[in-house]
């Protein structure tokens, strides 16, 4: 169909739309509904339950600011666990780095990655690479099972907290977590709008996380022009670690190609607004 696919934002008032060429997919899984629309201007647009995932054009922006900050901060991060992430993209970010020896990728929904091999073959060009590996099922429980103290950095890469991710934005997943991580590991959640959320997610992200016995917890704003208000945020926290200091040299010298990450761009994003200050 031509025209416009429109997510509306609850109780804001706003909403954000995208020009369509073509719906390519329409599919329910066991979990959630799954539409793929090609676009006029952003690429391909993967959506669920009628919010905005990802597009082709402009991933790069979230997927590199839920990767290379953590991964940047950790001292020598090995091994590497995403939960959700299931189009991909965040495990690719994750293989840049070349001192990582073992990626997982635990998605709830099957279905997501095989849409994204479809779709979005560039999220998934690094998939064959020795070091990932993929489990689909539920991370909260895989979480609850892992072996204690054998993760360096875990990446929260989920969908808004209500439906399959409700879990991951609570406390007793967060001290899994820090059972799960090693010495000197970093926690990092995908946490919504600075804009909208600041007041109610984030903050309760915060708390809940020091609750489980992270001390230091600080949220990353990056722009996300397809999310709603255009205006995203990472949240990493560690047991001591300051998470304000990273290895800015490395950064620096990456040997790897970002589109967005730098390590100026890194410094800048750990500047907190003013609004955040007071709401946090
Ligand atoms: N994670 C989804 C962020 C939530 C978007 N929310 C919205 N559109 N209301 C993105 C998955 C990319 N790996």
């Amino acid at each position: 169909p031509s025209g416009w696919f429109t997510e509306e934002f609850q109780n804001e008032g706003t909403a954000f739309s995208l020009k369509i060429k073509e719906k390519l997919h329409d599919e329910k899984s066991e979990y959630q509904h799954i539409e793929i629309y090609s676009t006029e201007t952003f690429g391909n647009l993967m959506v669920i339950d009628g919010c905005v995932m990802l597009t082709e054009r402009d991933n790069f922006l979230y997927h590199e600011m839920m990767t290379h900050p953590a991964l940047f901060t950790h001292a020598n991060p090995e091994k590497v666990v995403v939960i959700g992430g299931g189009d991909c993209g965040t495990l690719k970010e994750v293989l840049k780095h070349p001192g990582v020896k073992e990626a997982w990728q635990v998605e709830i929904d099957e279905l997501v990655t095989r849409m994204a091999e479809r779709y979005f073959p560039d999220l998934c060009s690094s998939n064959q690479d020795p070091r990932a590996n993929f489990f689909f099922g539920d991370g909260i429980k895989w979480m609850s099972d892992v072996v204690p103290g054998s993760i360096d950095v875990i990446i929260v890469d989920s969908t808004d907290p209500v439906g399959p991710a409700e879990g991951l934005f609570a406390v007793d997943f967060y001290r899994n977590c820090m059972l799960a991580l090693k010495e000197g590991g970093i926690l990092v959640q995908q946490s919504e709008s600075p804009l909208l959320h600041s007041k109610t997610i984030i903050k309760s992200v915060h708390q809940d996380m020091k609750k489980a016995g992270f001390d230091q917890v600080h949220t990353l704003p990056f722009p996300q022009p397809v999310y709603p208000t255009g205006w995203w945020s990472a949240t990493m926290a560690s047991k001591q670690k300051p998470l304000t200091c990273f290895r800015e040299e490395d950064a620096q010298q990456k040997p790897f190609v970002t589109q967005y990450y730098n390590k100026d761009i890194h410094r800048g994003a750990l500047a907190v607004p003013e609004f955040m200050k007071v709401d946090l």
